[in-house]
């Protein structure tokens, strides 16, 4: 065989660079089989050396030119192979459902907002730490009404003023701050944390509160009355409801009214709108004038009405959950039964649940 035949099949059968590169090593470098004959040109005669050098270079080339394409042969395979190693399959299916699910309180909160959204309320929020003025004294509760007692409030240390923060016991600072902040006419829902320190079956040391305040010139207890009845009948999603409007007792307002909604219990399942039996469902009243006062209006031009109800209680009446305690122990079988799709927001026009 040829020296050329030799080398071009060594080239050929390269399997890899290093391989390739071995044989461009042993061929064309320093001390490689073609540089040491190109060496021994010295030696020979004129015309010899002529012939002699031509025929090398031709060579030369031939071996550079064919290690060159072999390279390109190996560079291309191998990227090839990493190609299909790497490869991706957007071809698989999308994962149909999210896992997760919204919690019952995250949908009442939504289903309230929007009703109230539609009755023309705008959503108000404030801070959970409170100080004692927008959370007590400007709701005419003064320091020692027995009020404070009743609201197992959660204190902060004292101040080197000697005054504490709070923990917001009810939503109502939301309000005062609002009158403080806004002319009226005011229209606005509360939702949120609120805080006592109470627990069991029925009350859990955080819980949810929705509240309403409107004030202008001339909002009377029918308004309320209207107000209420539409949203419980949005809520409870039924055609009507019977209320019954009980008095009560409220510092913050006066006349108070507890409000009970008709409804039945048949097989230990509560349906609402039917029935003769009585559930209360939220406290209201129009606003009392120290309140309107604390809140920087005049009460004699001013004046409205409130409502407040737990958020969880409502959740637990419409979704039939019997212990409210479940709501926060973030237990994922719970979540999975009484949670809702994720991508199903409620809306008035596409249905609340
Ligand atoms: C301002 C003026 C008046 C808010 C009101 C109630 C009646 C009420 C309870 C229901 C169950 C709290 O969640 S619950 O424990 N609330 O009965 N809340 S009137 O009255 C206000 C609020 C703010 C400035």
């Amino acid at each position: 065989m040829s020296l050329e035949q030799d080398i071009l099949q060594q080239v050929a059968s390269a399997s890899d660079e290093a391989a390739l590169e071995a044989v461009r090593v042993a061929t064309l470098g320093k001390k490689g089989s073609i540089s040491e004959q190109m060496k021994s040109l010295g030696a020979m005669g004129p015309d010899e050396r002529k012939t002699a050098g031509v025929a090398l270079n031709v060579l030369k080339d031939k071996v550079t030119e064919a290690i060159a394409a072999r390279k390109a042969v190996l560079q291309e395979a191998q990227l090839e192979q990493r190609l299909g190693l790497e490869k991706i399959d957007v071809t698989l299916p999308a994962r149909t459902e999210p896992r997760g699910t919204v919690h019952p309180v995250s949908q009442v909160w939504e289903e309230v907002v929007q009703i109230f959204g539609d009755l023309g309320f705008a959503v108000a929020e404030g801070p959970h730490i409170e100080d004692d003025f927008h959370n007590f004294t400007a709701l005419n509760i003064p320091p020692e009404h027995p009020a404070r007692q009743e609201h197992d409030t959660f204190y902060f240390s004292e101040k080197p003023d000697g005054s504490r923060m709070v923990l917001r016991t009810h939503t109502s600072p939301v309000q005062i701050r609002t009158m403080l902040t806004q002319k009226p006419p005011i229209r606005i829902i509360a939702p949120g944390r609120t805080f006592r320190n109470d627990s069991d079956m029925t009350h859990t040391p955080m819980f949810n509160q929705i509240e309403g305040l409107v004030i202008d010139e001339t909002t009377h207890m029918g308004h309320l009355k209207w107000i209420l009845a539409e949203f419980c009948k949005s809520f409870f999603e039924v055609d009507d409801v019977k209320m019954r409007f009980r008095a009560s007792h409220f510092p913050f307002t006066e006349p108070s009214m507890e409000v009970d909604i008709n409804c039945s219990w048949e097989g230990g399942q509560v349906k609402i709108g039917q029935g003769s039996s009585w559930l209360e469902i939220l406290g209201s009243g129009m606003v009392h004038p120290n309140v309107i006062k604390a809140g920087g209006l005049d009460p004699d031009k001013y004046q409205g009405y409130a409502f407040g109800m737990g958020l969880d209680r409502i959740a637990m009446l419409k979704y039939g959950i019997p212990d409210l305690r479940a709501f926060f122990e973030a237990d994922l079988r719970w979540l999975r039964h009484y949670g809702f799709k994720a991508l199903n927001v409620p809306t008035l026009p596409g249905g609340l649940s």
